[in-house]
C-alpha cells in the first residue's frame, strides 16, 4: 500500500547494508540499521497513540536517532513538527499548544519544565537525548525492528514548521508529502545527485535546509552523509576528505575561508557546494573560487516553499544571484502597489507557484489567504528582478525580517517583549551587517520621560523569552524614533544611520 514519501525516501532502502550515516567517532549506521531503529520508533509512536495527521513535536538535538524519529512519523503519516533547540520554554508553549501536538520528544533537561506544558494538554511527552538516551529510545529497544507502513498520499500533511510573522505571532507552514517529494527529486535531478555522494552535513536539521534540501536529497538519491552535530570548522576540515558535497548557509563559508586549512588542495575531489538560506556576499563567492577553484551554487527557497530557484550545475553561476526557477516552478515578478506582473528587469516581489508550495498555515485561513494566490502563487515578501539572462536577484525585503547565520529573526517579536519593559515608551528592532551572521540584531529603545532604565535587566528579561540568537546584540538608547508623515517607524533610515555599528569601516 503507498506512502510515497517514505517509500521513496526510506522504503527503498529496506534491507540495504549500504552506508547512511557516518558519524564523527568514526562509525557508520547502514540504509538498513537506520530503517529498523526508525520501525521500532514507529511502533513507539502507535503505543502512545499517535495516528496517521496527527503532529508529534520535537526539540531534540541532532542525532541519528532524531532523524529516525523524522522517518517513524513519515512511516505512521505523523506530521513531524521539528523545533530550534534554542527555543525558550515560553517559546515552545506557543508551538505546542497551537499546534495541538498528541506526543512531544524533547531532551531530558527540558522534561521537567515542558510537563507543566504538556499535562493540560493531554500530550504524551518522551525524552531523546543527543546520544541516543532517554524515554523514546529505551521503549524502541523493545520493539520489533519492522512496522507496516500507513498508506498516505501526496496531499496529506508530513510537516509543520512554524515561521515567524510580521506580527510576532508564529505561523504553521503546512507542507505535504507531495511538496516534500516533488522538491526532492527535482534537487536530486538539478544538482546531480547521485549514491556515489557523499555529503558534508553541519546543518541543524529542525529547519528546511538540513532536513527537507540536505537530507532528503540524500535519501532521494540513496548516497550517504558524514553528519555532524553542528558547524564546527576543526569538525569539518577533517571531514573533508570524505565528502564529495557540503550545503552551508553563508556563514559556513565565511568561517571555513577564515581558516587557513582551508584550501584548494583540501577540497579539489568535491563535486558541489551549495549556499542558501541567506545572501551568499558576491565577495564570498570570488573570494570561495579564488581559493579552491570551486563555484559555490547559490539557491532560493523558503519554509513555505521549500526550494524555488537555483544557479544551473552545468552553466554560469553568477555571483549575486540565486538562478533560474527550478523545472516545474514558476516565478514572476509583481508591481508592490498594483499587483502587476511586470516585466524582465523590474523590481518588484517575488511570486513562486509549484509542486513545492505549501498547503497553508495551521488554522489562519485569513494569513494564507493573504500571501498564497487562488492562482497558486505564493507571494514571498522578497523583491527581485529577473535579468535580461532570466537570473533572479533578491534585490530586498518586502517584510521586516532580520537573518542572522541562516536563522529567521522577526524585529515585532522582540518590539513586544521590549515594548512591556519598565520605563519603556518605544522600541525599535533592526538587522545590521555583522561579518560573521550576515546581520545582526539592534534594539533601539527611547525611554519613558523621567523614567530610569535598567538595560541589564531588560537583557535579562530578554534572554529569559526568546532564544539567543534572537537576542539584541547590543541595546541603545535613543531620543526618539524617526517616523514617516503615517506614524511608521522609518527602519530604512535606522538601517543606514546604524549599519557600522558591528563592521566599522
Ligand atoms: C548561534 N548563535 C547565533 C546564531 N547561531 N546568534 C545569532 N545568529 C545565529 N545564527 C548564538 C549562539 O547561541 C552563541 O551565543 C553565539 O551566537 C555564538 O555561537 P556560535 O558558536 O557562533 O554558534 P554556532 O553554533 O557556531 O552557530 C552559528 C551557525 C548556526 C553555525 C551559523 O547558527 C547555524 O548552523 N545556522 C544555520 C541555520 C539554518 O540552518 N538555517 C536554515 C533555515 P553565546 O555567544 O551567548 O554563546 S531554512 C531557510 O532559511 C530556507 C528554507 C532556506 O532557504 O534554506
Ligand atoms: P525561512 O522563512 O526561514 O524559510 O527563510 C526564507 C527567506 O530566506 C526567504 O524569504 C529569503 O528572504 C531568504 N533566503 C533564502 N535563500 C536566500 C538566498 N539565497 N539569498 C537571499 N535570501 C535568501
Amino acid at each position: 500500500m503507498p506512502n510515497p514519501l517514505y517509500d521513496q525516501l526510506f522504503g527503498q532502502h529496506a534491507g540495504k547494508a549500504t552506508p547512511f550515516l557516518y558519524l564523527p567517532d568514526g562509525s557508520q549506521i547502514s540504509h538498513a540499521d537506520f530503517l529498523e531503529k526508525a520501525a521500532q520508533i514507529a511502533h513507539v509512536l502507535t503505543a502512545a497513540g499517535v495516528k496517521a495527521g496527527d503532529r508529534v513535536a520535537a526539540q531534540i538535538e541532532k542525532s541519528p536517532e532524531a532523524l529516525a524519529l523524522y522517518a517513524a512519523c513519515t512511516q505512521t503519516g505523523a506530521v513531524f513538527l521539528p523545533l530550534n533547540v534554542a527555543y525558550t520554554i515560553d517559546e515552545l508553549t506557543y508551538f505546542i499548544e497551537n499546534s495541538e501536538a498528541r506526543l512531544v520528544v524533547c531532551g531530558t533537561s527540558q522534561r521537567e519544565g515542558l510537563l507543566d506544558v504538556v499535562t493540560p494538554l493531554g500530550a504524551r511527552l518522551e525524552t531523546l537525548d543527543a546520544h541516543g538516551g532517554g524515554t523514546l529510545m529505551a521503549q524502541a529497544a523493545r520493539m520489533e525492528t519492522s512496522y507496516p507502513t500507513v498508506d498516505r498520499d501526496a496531499g496529506d500533511l508530513a510537516a509543520f514548521l512554524y515561521t515567524s510573522g510580521t506580527t510576532g505571532r508564529s505561523k504553521g507552514a503546512m507542507l505535504t508529502q507531495g511538496n516534500l517529494l516533488s522538491n526532492a527529486k527535482t534537487l536530486v535531478d538539478a544538482w546531480q545527485f547521485t549514491s556515489e555522494d557523499v555529503l558534508s552535513h553541519a546543518l541543524p536539521i529542525f529547519h528546511t535546509h538540513g532536513l527537507f534540501v540536505a537530507t532528503n536529497i540524500i535519501l532521494a538519491s540513496g548516497g550517504a552523509m558524514i553528519f555532524l552535530p553542528k558547524f564546527d570548522v576543526d569538525q569539518m576540515i577533517t571531514q573533508m576528505p570524505h565528502a564529495t558535497s557540503m550545503m552551508g548557509v553563508p556563514t559556513f563559508y565565511t568561517r571555513l575561508l577564515e581558516d587557513e586549512r582551508f584550501t584548494g588542495d583540501l577540497v579539489c575531489h568535491f563535486r558541489l557546494f551549495v549556499s542558501g538560506s541567506a545572501p551568499l556576499l558576491a565577495e564570498t563567492h570570488k573570494r570561495f573560487e579564488a581559493r579552491t577553484g570551486h563555484r559555490i551554487l547559490e539557491r532560493y527557497g523558503m519554509t513555505e516553499t521549500n526550494m524555488n530557484t537555483s544557479n544551473p550545475y552545468r552553466g554560469e553561476r553568477r555571483a549575486g544571484t540565486v538562478g533560474f526557477p527550478l523545472p516545474g516552478v514558476d516565478v514572476r515578478i509583481t508591481d508592490v502597489e498594483t499587483e502587476k506582473v511586470l516585466p524582465a528587469g523590474e523590481v518588484g516581489h517575488i511570486e513562486v507557484r509549484g509542486p513545492n508550495v505549501f498547503k497553508g498555515y495551521w488554522q489562519m485561513p485569513e494569513k494564507t489567504a493573504a500571501e498564497l494566490r487562488e492562482n497558486g502563487f505564493f507571494i514571498t515578501g522578497d523583491l527581485g528582478r529577473i535579468d535580461e539572462d532570466g537570473y533572479l536577484h533578491i534585490v530586498g525585503r518586502d517584510k521586516d525580517l532580520i537573518i542572522s547565520g541562516g536563522y529567521n529573526i522577526y524585529p515585532k517579536e522582540i518590539e513586544l517583549v521590549l515594548d512591556e519593559q519598565p520605563g519603556v515608551l518605544e522600541s525599535a528592532v533592526i538587522g545590521v551587517p555583522h561579518a560573521d551572521f550576515g546581520e545582526t540584531v539592534l534594539g533601539l529603545l527611547v525611554m519613558e520621560p523621567g523614567c530610569d532604565i535598567d538595560l541589564d535587566a531588560i537583557s535579562e528579561t530578554v534572554s529569559n523569552a526568546l532564544a539567543r540568537f534572537k537576542h539584541p546584540r547590543k541595546l541603545l538608547l535613543v531620543d526618539s524614533l524617526p517616523r514617516n508623515t503615517m506614524g511608521k517607524v522609518q527602519k530604512n533610515l535606522l538601517r543606514d544611520q546604524y549599519k557600522d555599528i558591528f563592521t566599522p569601516v
